[in-house]
């Protein structure tokens, strides 16, 4: 696949940003050659800037449920823009969409937008700590919650991608406090409680896990997470950035019917504009500034622009969308098992709605320590493959593939086809 432009491209970009990339797992540091730099998206592609045509599953990781410049949102925002695209002042958007996530998370009793999933996290647990008066967090190895300093702990995505255990520059005392156990085992977390009496403010999970490759919660265990959290006093704090809407129309909380006392949400609600948003129990959400002392601000936070993209978004995000690509999704996990399987190449997959992923490994995976272990080099090897068959994948085995409604039976056929040339390719 012919890519000067995207070459020259990354070469300038990497004399002005660090890697040449505004988010390090662009840089395709984890499976090798140049990135492509996209002109253009429309529904289930991608374009880029040689003209180079992909399938996308990267839906810039998660936000876009309806695939790239939907109709309706591509309208609402510029409707909106000829309206003003911030005010510095309430305005009704904010309420309106706050209205759409709480029908869809009734969780949400009360909620404060943010611009990004970090805040949303990062503000959550602030207030966490501020209600229970405890310093220390429970924290998932592999799990990622944004790039706050509380939370560069053993996190996933990018973090785990780059082989970084933790960030220089985040001081040890900040992270003293972030207390790590492995998903998937709550003797860990029940031991984690036992060794702290007291003092843990807030467990914080993906409840399904996709920043670690994606990684289901075992049965009963977010129901074990949430026993142990309210036995000890602590808040369980559903990180949703990522499985909002997108493990089903309700999250993961409605999909395993657990409520949690806080929610972060992020990208699906921003319909592809930058909207983050915490929130949860009235009572904890009380104390967040201005009707409480616990402070959290933000410029562009709730500004309309925003907020009519996300309407727009959740508005034509209903059932019949999610189904569809739901089972668009189910299809191509099992495309991916019968290629791997028809080339004798193990592989582990996974589907939660609307996400899916796969391991190249031949080992069940439960968490950081097993994910750590699937085959990587193959897996940048069969990226490659199909990106020269149009097939865009996340450019890391520690990500999670993200479908949407626009992706057909053309756009899956086109996805079996590769990855049936990759796998063989990988077994040649
Ligand atoms: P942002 O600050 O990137 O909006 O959200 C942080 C975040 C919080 N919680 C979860 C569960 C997340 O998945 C994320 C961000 N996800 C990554 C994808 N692995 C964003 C992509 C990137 O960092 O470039």
């Amino acid at each position: 696949m012919s890519i000067p432009n995207s070459e020259a491209l990354f070469a300038l970009a990497q004399t002005l940003m660090p890697g040449g990339v505004s988010s390090p797992v662009r840089a395709f540091k984890a499976v090798g050659g140049t990135p492509r730099f996209i002109d253009h998206g429309k529904g289930a592609y991608m374009t880029d800037v040689d003209g180079n045509r992909y399938v996308d599953y990267v839906m810039s990781f998660g936000p876009l449920v309806l695939g790239h410049a939907f109709p309706a949102i591509v309208e609402a925002i510029a409707a909106q823009a000829a309206r003003g695209t911030s005010f510095g002042a309430p305005s009704p958007l904010e309420a309106e969409l706050a209205q759409a996530v709480q029908e869809r998370v009734p969780s949400m009793e009360r909620l404060r937008f943010v611009s990004s999933g970090t805040e949303a996290t990062m503000s959550a647990l602030r207030a966490a700590r501020a209600f229970t008066g405890r310093n220390k967090i429970i924290k998932f190895d592999g799990h990622y919650h944004g790039h706050a300093d509380l939370l560069l702990a053993r996190a996933g995505s990018g973090v785990a991608t780059l082989g970084l255990p933790d960030s220089p520059g985040v001081p040890a005392a900040v992270t003293a406090d972030t207390l790590i156990a492995p998903f998937n085992d709550l003797g860990a977390v029940a031991a984690t409680f036992a060794a702290h009496p007291g003092g843990i403010a807030a467990v914080i999970v993906e409840p399904v896990a996709g920043n670690m490759g994606l990684v289901l919660p075992h049965e009963g265990y977010l129901q074990g997470l949430a026993t142990l959290a309210r036995e000890h006093g602590a808040l369980l704090v559903f990180d949703e950035v990522m499985t909002g809407f997108r493990v089903s129309p309700g999250g993961a909380q409605a999909a395993y019917g657990i409520t949690p006392d806080l929610t972060t949400l992020g990208k699906v609600i921003g319909g592809g504009l930058p909207v983050g948003a915490y929130g949860g129990r009235a009572d904890v959400m009380a104390l967040v500034a201005p009707s409480g002392p616990v402070y959290q601000a933000g410029t562009l936070s709730g500004n309309p622009l925003a907020m009519a993209a996300g309407l727009a978004s959740l508005h034509h995000w209903d059932e019949q969308a999610f189904d569809k690509a739901a089972k668009a999704a189910a299809r191509v996990v099992e495309a991916i098992e019968e290629a791997a399987r028809g080339a004798g190449v193990p592989v582990v997959t996974a589907q939660a709605g609307t996400m899916f992923g796969f391991f190249l490994s031949s080992e069940p995976v439960t968490g950081w320590q097993s994910a750590s272990r699937c085959d990587r080099v193959a897996f940048a090897c069969l990226h490659r493959v199909l990106l020269d068959e149009g097939v865009y994948l996340p450019p890391s085995p520690f990500e999670t593939c993200f479908i949407s409604a626009a992706h057909g039976a053309e756009e899956v056929e086109k996805t079996v086809q590769a990855f049936s040339k990759a796998f063989t390719y990988l077994a040649g």
